[in-house]
């Protein structure tokens, strides 16, 4: 991938009915090294796209349209995949809409001098008056599109990949966080080698990365060296703290989990000390740690069989009947949490799995956000789900809850998720499969959240066909009865609750200045 940006020369030009007008790009050109520029290029590959010489000029027969060319070259041949995007703040961000293009863009474009894109300007910004703007060409010859998207909300959490491509780094760096498992990082000889994250922030410097750790559990698996450096260690480290049941039997909360006991100061200084090591020691420096989980209590999963109760205090109460077992496991996810801080810093981001955080304020408050994970079915009374998640008046809803992480490190970062899937017949009889990261993205957009992707093994609901760019939001969500609005500065998003009923999303719409661009109402949806 590579790309240019047009510099706006300060020649603006009136034009006639529309009353439109833009700056329109002189001549120079800039190359991108040392520009702070969300997206930088990554670091060369032989055959790697070359955009050159992107001029553009808006039309003067008062149509709107913006011509933009531009030379493209690719040195083995590639077809390309181009993406058009421009700003109105001097590079700051590139979220002004550029949606209606034709021409040498999309997928399918190939080298050569003068290539050629018109821009529906007026269509997509209608009556906006622009004193200067950018356009940007970024060409990707591995079939990437890199739309821009707001607001720059987008998670991808894909606890299974393990092996890249080229492509997959282009591909998960539109992303604006993502969260891989640790241990297919931390000292695995391949991707230490190849330095995964840096090449995703060479792609996307603004970029979050986050490695997935466990919060109470070892592997069994991990057991074998074959398993990952970082696993076989925590399980060395943490195998003198397996937890037992009151009949001697040890306590697994998931298959092929064991549980290890946190109360023992000398169990929390093994899992910290391990998570430190292993980032000091990296080459894939993650900028934080996504812990799974962290709830009130021990909870165990319906297919995992144990004799007994759990008993990690020893004194032959079980677990959920035991208040000092209770009050001392609460305190220990706070003293865990709070030793990988002493041993990374407060600038290392921590995000909570578990249902702790989400009704805990002081507990959300150690971190930088929380995952909602199978949202919104876990946690939020059923049917009703949604309406309680987005209820002010709820004291567990996501307005308030998205105040309690941490925000010095950028967040908060309250990420909604499922990994199921959930289908309808649509008005054309068609079996359609609903794209529940484009509905979180909807709530996101009232709620600040972040919307999130999977991709890879049994999680194939990919990524968004509408990467969307809506700026900023204008002011806070505006609650009407069942219909919940928020405006931004170049368009507006609405949720509808009037039909909802879990597990049927709830219906929505987005506009770009006033022009209806997305909508699911099922059985009807758009685009
Ligand atoms: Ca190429
Ligand atoms: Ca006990």
């Amino acid at each position: 991938m590579r790309e240019l940006v047009g510099t706006a020369a300060r020649r603006p030009r009136r034009l006639g009915p529309l009353a439109v007008f833009l700056a329109i790009a002189a001549a120079g050109l800039a190359a991108l090294p040392g520009w702070p520029l969300p997206w930088a290029p990554p670091p060369a590959r032989a055959a790697d796209p070359v955009v050159s010489n992107v001029l553009f000029a808006q039309r003067t027969d008062g149509s709107g349209l913006v011509d933009v060319t531009y030379d493209l070259a690719d040195t083995d041949g590639d077809s390309m995949t181009v993406t058009l995007l421009a700003s109105e703040n001097d590079g700051a961000s590139w979220d002004l809409p550029c949606l209606q293009v034709s021409g040498d863009v999309g997928p399918g474009v190939r080298s050569g001098t003068g290539r050629h894109i018109v821009w529906n300007f007026g269509g997509d910004n209608p009556g906006r008056q622009l004193a200067a703007c950018r356009v940007r060409v970024v060409a990707s010859d591995l079939g990437v599109p890199f739309f821009a998207h707001s607001p720059r909300h987008y998670a991808i959490i894909d606890w299974l990949v393990e092996h890249w491509t080229p492509e997959m780094f282009e591909r998960y760096a539109r992303a604006d966080l993502i969260v891989l498992t640790a241990n297919y990082y931390w000292a695995d000889p391949t991707n230490e080698s190849l330095r995964v994250l840096d090449r995703i922030r060479a792609i996307n410097p603004d970029c979050k990365i986050i490695g997935y750790v466990l919060g109470k559990t070892s592997m069994v698996a991990w057991e074998n060296p074959g398993n990952g450096a970082f696993g076989h260690t925590w399980w060395q480290r943490t195998r003198p703290y397996w937890c037992w049941t009151t009949t001697g039997d040890t306590v697994q909360d998931w298959q092929g989990q064991v549980n290890i006991n946190i109360l023992e100061p000398g169990c929390r200084e093994a899992m910290a000390s391990t998570i430190a090591e292993f980032q000091r020691n990296s080459n894939n420096k993650f900028d934080c740690v996504f812990w799974d989980y962290f709830n009130k209590a021990l909870w165990i999963g319906a297919q995992v069989t144990m004799t007994g109760l759990p008993d990690l205090d020893g004194d032959g109460i079980g677990h959920w009947s035991d208040p000092d077992e209770l009050a001392a496991y609460r305190a220990a996810e706070v003293s865990l949490v709070q030793a990988v801080q002493d041993s990374l810093g407060p600038d290392f981001i921590q995000i909570f799995n578990g249902q702790r955080a989400y009704a805990d304020s002081a507990f959300a408050a150690l971190g930088d956000g929380m995952f909602y994970e199978v949202f919104p079915e876990i946690f939020f009374p059923q049917p009703q789900t949604l309406r309680y998640a987005l209820n002010p008046a709820w004291p567990y809803n996501l307005f308030r809850t998205n105040s309690w992480p941490r925000s010095r490190n950028g967040g908060p970062y309250n990420i909604y998720g499922n990994t199921g899937q959930n289908r309808y017949y649509d008005t054309t009889g068609q079996l359609t499969e609903i794209k529940m990261g484009n509905t979180f993205r909807a709530l996101s957009l009232l709620t600040d959240g972040w919307t999130c992707w999977t991709e890879g093994g049994n999680w194939r609901y990919g990524w968004t066909n509408v990467d969307i760019p809506l700026g900023q939001p204008l002011g806070p969500t505006v609650i009407d009865g069942d219909l919940f609005t928020r405006d931004y500065q170049y368009g507006r998003v609405e949720v509808l609750m009037t039909s909802y009923r879990y597990p049927d999303p709830c219906d929505y719409k987005i506009w770009v200045n006033g022009r209806l661009v997305e909508e699911l109402a099922i059985p009807y949806h758009f685009p």
